[in-house]
């Protein structure tokens, strides 16, 4: 593949209304849109979706921007390749690092469909025309989530997250089964509890969650294990699930029956889709999370969730959860609990130049020093 530039842009923009977890409160979202150019100028898009602060996992906006910059753009550059999956494989040299991987392996990905003029989501070996769509209650008052929830069942979703906490879960959870009877719920607790907390997590069990997302450590695969033989709702991994073989290990130690797959997280499509391999191979559910993201990364989660296995609805939802206006020409919209993949050819969206520029706060292209055909 020959590139002639990559650029980095830097953007923040303003939630419409603040996005709260036990670790933190996101107001503003800062991330980092990667645009690789071809000598044709076809551009494929990634979106580096770490946060500006280490909360979720240890990777910030400035860490990735330096990962980028320094070592993967110039790793990129070091050698020819001819598919996305070869670079996917080249970076497993660098250590750690998932999201910033991710943000340039996603647009390689794109860019090569493109060049293909065929949907990522086919050469990904997708099949779903609709995307199954789900939505999450940010954490706040019980009476503030059952509206919150409410709004959201409103809008068509098939499912909804709460995001709970030690001290504010069982009431949470209990208001809302109340209010919902016959509602798909999760409950995701980004690792606020610990072992000992054993006795609140299986009094969450009379609820008839589909899952309990992330309840222990962040690296954590033992405990989990642990925990299941417990509790009767099924864990689902998000944090500790980073490489495939994180997920070898974690089918091994029967540590959870579903998984959260995230571009970001685990370093972009070929990572996720060896760890799609894996989960599939051992009857382990997945589906895919959301990060709270702008327009190229929610096309780059249709793009993944077309395929067969994603048959629980994701964190995917309209761009207008978050954004007053997005980052793309046509915004994500769900319609009846469901978004129609996209049929252009890569991920099937482009950039709104016009509000791109309007929220980027710095931006910075790269020439490809590659020489070779
Ligand atoms: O744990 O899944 C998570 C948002 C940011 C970081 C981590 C998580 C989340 C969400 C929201 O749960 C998902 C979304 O709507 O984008
Ligand atoms: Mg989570």
């Amino acid at each position: 593949m020959k590139i002639e530039s990559i650029t980095l842009h830097v953007v923040s923009m303003p939630l419409k209304k603040p996005f709260v977890t036990h670790l933190q409160t996101v107001k503003d979202r800062e991330g980092i849109i990667v645009e690789v150019r071809d000598s044709d100028g076809i551009c494929g898009l990634g979106e580096g979706v770490a946060f500006s602060t280490p909360w979720y996992t240890e990777e910030t906006v400035n860490t990735s921007y330096h990962m980028l910059k320094d070592v993967l753009i110039p790793l990129l550059n070091s050698k020819p390749f001819h598919h996305p999956e070869e670079i996917g494989k080249r970076f497993e040299a660098v250590r750690g690092n998932a999201m910033a991987k991710a943000a340039l392996e996603m647009a390689l990905w794109d860019l090569y469909a493109r060049q293909q003029g065929d949907p990522l989501w086919n050469m990904i070996g997708g099949t779903r025309k609709e995307v199954l769509a789900g939505a999450v209650v940010g954490a706040g008052s019980v009476a503030g989530m059952v509206t919150q929830a409410e709004d959201l069942v409103k809008e068509g979703y098939q499912r909804i997250k709460l995001k709970i906490s030690p001290g504010a879960d069982v009431e949470i959870v209990k208001e809302l089964r109340s209010h919902f009877p016959n509602l798909s719920l999760l409950a995701d607790a980004n690792s606020a509890y610990s072992l000992e907390d054993t006795p609140q997590l299986q009094a969450l069990d009379e609820f008839g969650l589909e899952m309990i997302e992330q309840p222990l450590g962040i690296d954590d695969l033992v405990d989990h294990s642990l925990l299941q033989k417990e509790i009767t709702t099924p864990i689902c991994l998000d944090e500790s699930i980073v490489t495939p073989h994180d997920m070898k290990s974690a089918i091994h130690l029967n540590s959870c029956g579903v998984v959260n797959i995230k571009l970001g997280r685990v370093g972009g499509y070929t990572s996720a889709l060896e760890i799609y391999r894996l989960c599939r191979e051992n009857g382990i559910k997945v589906w895919c999370g959301g990060m709270i993201e702008f327009g190229v990364s929610r096309a780059h989660n249709l793009t993944l969730s077309t395929l067969e296995g994603f048959s629980i609805p994701g964190d995917i939802s309209s761009s207008s959860k978050y954004w007053e206006e997005d980052i793309i020409t046509y915004p994500i919209v769900v319609r009846n609990g469901v978004v129609e993949r996209l049929e252009g050819s890569g991920i099937g969206v482009e950039l709104n130049r016009k509000r791109l520029s309007a929220v980027t706060q710095f931006k910075e292209s790269f020439p490809s020093h590659e020489k070779h055909v």
